[in-house]
């Protein structure tokens, strides 16, 4: 049953997936576990990129795919969230890079767990992360990314962050595909994954060591 959704995607099915979302929601089944089945459509869609098997067309429509069936899966999602925020995250894929599935995905299990997400989008300018962080003094910043082209743009922000004087208040954390340790040493960021759940884990974890009012 759960191949159904994912071969969907990979087929790049636009009548067929959403149908199927709408049928695993509907018999009761767990909104994560649905939304673990479009990640895995999506993984196959990227190696077959890789392999030349898909162009740009495809991924671009798997996207939209994906896209869909995450906004049909995120009113489930939010109904399993406890009451209180428990912290708050910027989150961001920098300059230079647009990919932001993965970055959605941890947005919506973040919001899951109560975090406060205030997400700053694609191609973000580090002047404008910095501006946020100000406005809203969050315990974390999360960064996406899956193109080499934005690290130095992440790198900028953080050095921002440094000047001002509010590094060390906030804890950073690092995922996609092109995010490695060693990429988070070059940063000087606290935590990497390529794993979304891993992530939340660690905002949990952190809220706990650098909460602070505000
Ligand atoms: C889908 C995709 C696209 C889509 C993006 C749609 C969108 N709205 O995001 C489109 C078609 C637009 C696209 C465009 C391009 N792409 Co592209 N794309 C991909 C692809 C196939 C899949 C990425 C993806 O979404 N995976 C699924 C998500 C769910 O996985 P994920 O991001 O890794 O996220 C998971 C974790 O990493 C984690 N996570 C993610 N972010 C974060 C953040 C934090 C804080 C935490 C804790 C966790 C976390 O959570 C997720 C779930 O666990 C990859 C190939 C690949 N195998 O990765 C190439 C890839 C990333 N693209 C690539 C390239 C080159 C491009 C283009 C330049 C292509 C072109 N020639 O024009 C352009 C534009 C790039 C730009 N300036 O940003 C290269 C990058 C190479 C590099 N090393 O720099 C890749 C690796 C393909 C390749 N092998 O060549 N792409």
């Amino acid at each position: 049953m759960s191949d159904d959704l994912s071969t969907a995607i990979v087929t790049l099915d636009k009548d067929a997936t959403p149908g199927i979302v709408e049928r695993r929601l509907a018999s009761g089944e767990d909104a994560l576990d649905i939304l673990e089945d479009c990640r895995r459509g999506m993984t196959i869609v990227g190696n077959k990129f890789q392999e030349g098997e898909y162009y740009l067309a495809e991924l671009i429509l798997a996207a939209e795919l994906f896209k869909e069936a995450v906004a049909l899966l995120d009113p489930h999602l939010a109904g399993v969230q406890g009451s209180a925020p428990s912290g708050k995250i910027v989150l961001a894929t920098m300059r230079g890079d647009i990919h932001d599935l993965g970055k959605n995905i941890l947005a919506t299990l973040l919001r899951v767990h109560a975090f406060e997400v205030h997400d700053l989008g694609v191609n973000v300018e580090p002047e404008l992360l910095l501006e946020k962080v100000r406005e809203v003094e969050p315990q974390l910043v999360g960064f996406s990314s899956l193109i080499t082209a934005s690290f130095e743009s992440m790198k900028e922000a953080i050095g921002l962050l440094q000047d001002a004087g509010l590094r060390s208040d906030i804890k950073i954390l690092l995922g996609g595909g092109v995010t490695s340790p060693e990429l988070r040493n070059y940063l000087g960021a606290d935590f990497q994954t390529l794993d979304a759940a891993a992530g939340v884990n660690f905002c949990v974890e952190a809220v706990g060591s650098v909460s602070h009012d505000g």
